[in-house]
């Protein structure tokens, strides 16, 4: 009972590229020049992701693996409170921090499904294996989706209680107001009764932040760079990876950080999907992504404009990462 769904436009890909190649050329076409950090994720950017998450700077997937290892029997309590229920993981990536519940629901004997859902399809793939191998027997279905497409696949194949997990702090990545945006299409697709866990980096030493996406041994450089390298692969395009630098930096007061990537020089890329040039002037910017931290306020407040009601919340021992429980 372990499937791979795939929701991802076609199978060859070249719907997919069509709409890659469109974002390109409207970020690169634009002043200030940028592009989306959904990009990040092809089966390079995955791997370079899990060495970020890996990295001593990185301290986000420690700080929230540490509070689940901690929390994570009342979690489990507070999922299982009303019998069987489909656990949904958004952005489910290898799955690390939720395989803490995943083997708590086990050992508790919690009747569930395992629903997790992520835009890259090698991530599904393999999190299907290992699940295979660890948990023969869970019923799992991985969905291969963007989050949009796969919340509307929920809400149709889904017929019980659902416990949606939306961890990692990958709410950072919208701006503020398309993240409150998207959780109140969370709620929009839940019904009364289904819970939903949320989980923030909260705001802290900046230097403690910067760090995180600044890492001395260049492997955040790498995964930023390789949104360059996976345009010149799948677009054709011609970028000079030697021409451009990874810059981070985190803005305090709106609580963000900003990663870019500089052009060192005056220069031109062309790309074979869109047979269109793209100049840079010396030391013009792309802005690649933005990683946003809250406050506790402002996310219980989230998750109230969106129509939950605010549950718990789990910290870990330092304060500086949560996981929120909300309840639709
Ligand atoms: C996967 C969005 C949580 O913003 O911290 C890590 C991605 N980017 N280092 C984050 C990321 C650079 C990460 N999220």
């Amino acid at each position: 009972p372990n499937t791979l769904i795939d929701l991802s436009r076609k199978t060859d890909g070249s719907q997919d590229r069509a709409e890659f190649a469109k974002d390109v050329a409207e970020g690169l076409g634009q002043s200030p020049k940028q592009l989306s950090s959904r990009y990040f994720y092809d089966a390079k950017g995955s791997r370079l992701f899990q060495q970020i998450m890996a990295l001593p700077e990185y301290y986000l997937t420690r700080a929230e693996y540490s509070l689940m290892q901690q929390h994570r029997s009342a979690m489990v309590s507070a999922f299982a409170a009303d019998g069987f229920f489909h656990l949904v993981d958004l952005g489910a990536g290898d799955a690390m921090k939720t395989n803490l519940l995943l083997q708590e629901l086990v050992k508790q004997e919690k009747p569930f499904d395992y629903v997790p859902m992520d835009i890259s399809g090698s991530a599904m793939q393999e999190l299907g294996k290992d699940l295979r191998q660890e948990h023969p027997e869970m019923h799992v279905r991985a969905v291969v989706a963007e989050y949009i497409t796969g919340l509307k696949w929920l809400e149709q194949h889904l017929n019980e209680r659902k416990v949606v997990l939306f961890l990692g702090s990958n709410i950072g990545n919208f701006e503020r107001e398309e993240g409150q945006d998207f959780i109140c299409q969370i709620r929009q697709h839940l019904q009364p009764g289904d819970l939903f866990m949320l989980g923030v980096d909260l705001r802290k030493d900046p230097g403690t932040i910067l760090a995180a996406y600044n890492d001395a041994s260049g492997i955040t450089a790498a995964f930023n760079m390789n949104l360059l390298e996976r345009i010149n692969r799948e677009l054709g395009g011609n970028f000079d990876l030697n021409g451009f630098k990874h810059y981070a930096l985190y803005d305090p007061q709106l609580g963000v950080m900003k990663s870019f990537l500089v052009s060192q020089r005056d220069q031109e890329v062309y790309l074979e999907a869109t047979q269109e040039r793209y100049s840079f002037t010396a030391w013009e910017a792309i802005h690649t992504e933005s990683s946003h931290k809250y406050t506790l306020p402002q996310t219980t407040e989230m998750g109230r404009l969106a129509g939950f009601e605010f549950v718990t919340s789990y910290l870990d021992e330092e304060g500086g990462f949560a996981d929120m429980l909300f309840k639709a």
